[in-house]
């Protein structure tokens, strides 16, 4: 015999079983809104109502939630989603000339053992 053990899986061989099961929920983002002084509050409600999809009454009211706190969530999205609504944000805000801020935050993993 050779110094192969025969009860033991041969070093270098890639097993084919996944150890980890990948979640079949993804991590989620949220999207954040920040305040500043100098963006139109219509501008702020037609970006929710446009990018977000939030009717007018909804928009209004995180609207007015970012300006009186100075942050709100503008949705719940997928990394890739979040990341898109972010940068179609500060085009907007770019081509309105407005400071206009978003960034995104996880929320908890959705598979973490608690
Ligand atoms: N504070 C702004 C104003 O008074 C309105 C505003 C709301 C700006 C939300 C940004 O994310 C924002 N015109």
């Amino acid at each position: 015999m050779s110094d192969q053990r025969k009860d033991e899986p041969q070093r270098g061989v890639a097993l084919k079983t996944r150890d980890k099961q990948k979640s079949k929920r993804p991590r989620m983002y949220r999207v954040l809104l920040h305040n500043d002084d100098y963006t139109p509050m219509e501008f702020v409600v037609r970006l929710l109502q446009t990018v977000f999809h939030h009717g007018e009454s909804m928009a209004q009211q995180i609207m007015l939630h970012v300006h009186n706190s100075g942050v709100g969530v503008a949705g719940v999205f997928t990394h890739e989603i979040a990341e898109t609504k972010v940068a179609q944000t500060h085009m907007l805000a770019r081509q309105n000339e407005s400071p206009l801020m978003a960034s995104m935050e996880p929320e908890d993993d959705p598979d973490a053992e608690s």
